[in-house]
């Protein structure tokens, strides 16, 4: 098995010339192009002092630019670490305080913000969308470098951080041997090819963008028809001229409310997969319905990358994510005793694999709190293994919200209201949303005799908490339910205000 980075080389000498990048509007990147940037961009970092194992923090906008800033990372043996473009000063302090990263790159508008974090342990440079920035002034004067330094697939090659049910965002380390691993076994299973062409309208600092559809591109040697964020028009002209979409439930949601998407426009493509969030089996019946396409579902999470999917061969079943991937176990156990469970039963999620992450930064105990004797990971979702075979998944262990394929962790939120003066204590819940599968909202108990106002609950947390994680709604209420042990009963009030955003 080779590295990502080496298999970008690989791709390189295959097809130099071919498009990595297909910018609509913009030049194409070939693949030799890129290497001259990667390469350029590795003398730079080498020459700020990033060594082996240093971590590189970046929070850029999308471009061919931050790929290149991925692959240098991977390159000189650094470890990436993207992070969430909405994410606001105080989540970056927090991040920055964890990760201790050699180099954070932002967007040249923020520079002036961020330079004040520079100190003799961390430089600060910017990086835009339209070769701007100072570290793309740096590339431009720099030579390449071509070494690499040599990983072992058992060496971290980035950290995602991932909230948690309780307290703040955890680093996932993930190994090369992860990310290599995962990309084969998603070529293999979605016939992915030199041939494809992708339509790549994710976010590049998820799993999702990052692990699976860029990783696939760099390593099958395919081109990505690259879009700075999801449009349904803009990408359903582009059908036309492509092979695969890659997308979160939302932009199926969103292309089925488009008149044009038909079985014309969606000729030349072969194939439209979904994960990140619960695919409707609504959404997944009227699409083949008005495309003769059937979505592929696949089920991921940041600490083990892709898990399961729907046969390339063979039914896609709604409303089921399919089998393991190959050389991944699942097993569904007993949620308090870790008993296996005989097929057929809803239980917990587990799963072990060459995918599965090497732990979360800095925190042993919580990463062994997470796994069983036998090195299989609890995910917290629960599910249930048909008598077809198929893995289907019923619900959460976890207190998580999944909004737009974004996770929105409860604690985190209701942490901010509670301290708003005026407010007893608050819940937040997830609410079937007709756009984001799930609409966040706050259930807040004010103070008796105390008027307070969405507008203000809102505005008090907002410079606080990214956009995305952030209520739709809050409603107010004179108490929260709670069961006999005095837990609050989530369920309870999904139910209650299941109509919400109807
Ligand atoms: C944007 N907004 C959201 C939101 N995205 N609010 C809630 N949930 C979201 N997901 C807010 C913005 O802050 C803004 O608020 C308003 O909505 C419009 O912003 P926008 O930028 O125009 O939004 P849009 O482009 O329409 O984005 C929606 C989206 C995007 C669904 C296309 O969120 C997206 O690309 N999501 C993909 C997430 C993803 O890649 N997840 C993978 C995680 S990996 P306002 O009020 O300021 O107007 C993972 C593992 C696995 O989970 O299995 O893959
Ligand atoms: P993240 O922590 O962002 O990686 O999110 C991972 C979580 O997303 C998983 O634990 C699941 O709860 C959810 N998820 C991912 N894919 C699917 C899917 N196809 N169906 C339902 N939930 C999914």
């Amino acid at each position: 098995m080779q590295t990502i980075y080496d298999s970008f080389l690989a791709s390189v000498e295959a097809s130099p010339d071919k498009a990595l990048f297909d910018r609509p509007g913009k030049p194409d990147i070939s693949f030799a192009e890129a290497r001259d940037s990667v390469w350029r961009l590795a003398t730079v970092l080498t020459d700020i002092g990033v060594k082996p194992g240093d971590r590189v923090a970046a929070q850029t906008d999308k471009s061919p630019e931050a790929i290149f800033l991925y692959l240098a990372t991977l390159q000189i043996g650094a470890v990436y670490l993207p992070l969430n473009t909405a994410y606001t000063g105080s989540e970056i302090d927090y991040f920055i305080g964890d990760a201790a990263p050699r180099l954070f790159v932002c967007r040249p508008g923020t520079l002036a913000g961020h330079k004040a974090r520079q100190n003799d342990g961390l430089r600060v440079e910017s990086l835009g969308d339209e070769g701007d920035g100072t570290l793309a002034d740096l590339v431009r004067v720099a030579k390449p470098r071509q070494d690499r330094v040599e990983r072992q697939m058992n060496d971290a090659a980035a950290i995602l951080y991932t909230s948690g049910t309780t307290g703040r965002s955890k680093g996932a380390v993930l190994t090369h041997g992860n990310l290599a691993s995962n990309t084969a076994a998603l070529l293999e299973s979605w016939r992915y090819t030199a041939d494809d062409r992708l339509i790549h309208a994710l976010p590049i600092f998820h799993t999702h963008g990052l692990f699976v559809a860029a990783n696939m591109s760099i390593v099958a040697g395919a081109t990505m028809i690259w879009l700075a964020k999801f449009d349904d028009e803009a990408v359903i002209d582009l059908m036309a001229d492509a092979t695969v979409l890659m997308g979160v439930p939302t932009f199926y949601t969103r292309l089925l409310k488009s008149d044009r998407l038909n079985r014309e426009t969606t000729a030349n493509m072969r194939l439209f997969v979904s994960g990140s969030a619960p695919l409707l089996a609504e959404d997944h019946r009227n699409f083949e319905a008005r495309t003769a396409h059937q979505i592929l579902e696949r089920y991921g999470m940041t600490e083990t990358c892709m898990i399961a999917t729907n046969p390339y061969d063979g039914a896609r079943k709604p409303g089921a994510v399919g089998m393991p991937l190959p050389g991944i176990e699942i097993r569904i156990t007993d949620r308090e005793t870790g008993a296996l469970l005989p097929r057929g039963e809803i239980g917990a999620i587990e799963v072990r694999g060459p995918n599965v992450f090497d732990g979360y930064w800095k925190l042993p105990e919580k990463t062994a709190a997470e796994f069983r004797a036998d090195r299989f990971f609890i995910t917290g979702d629960l599910g249930q293994i048909g008598e077809d075979g198929y893995l289907r998944i019923v619900g959460r262990d976890k207190d998580l919200v999944i909004s737009g394929g974004y996770n929105v962790y409860p604690k985190e939120v209701e942490g901010l209201i509670d301290d708003i003066p005026g407010v007893i204590e608050s819940a937040v819940i997830g609410l079937p949303h007709p756009d984001l599968g799930e609409g966040v909202t706050a259930v807040v108990v004010p103070e008796v005799g105390i008027h307070l106002e969405e507008a203000r609950i809102i505005a008090a947390i907002g410079n606080r908490l990214a956009r995305y994680k952030q209520p739709k709604r809050v409603l107010f209420v004179t108490e929260l339910p709670r069961n006999a042990m005095g837990k609050v009963q989530k369920a309870e009030l999904r139910k209650a205000f299941a109509g919400l955003y109807a």
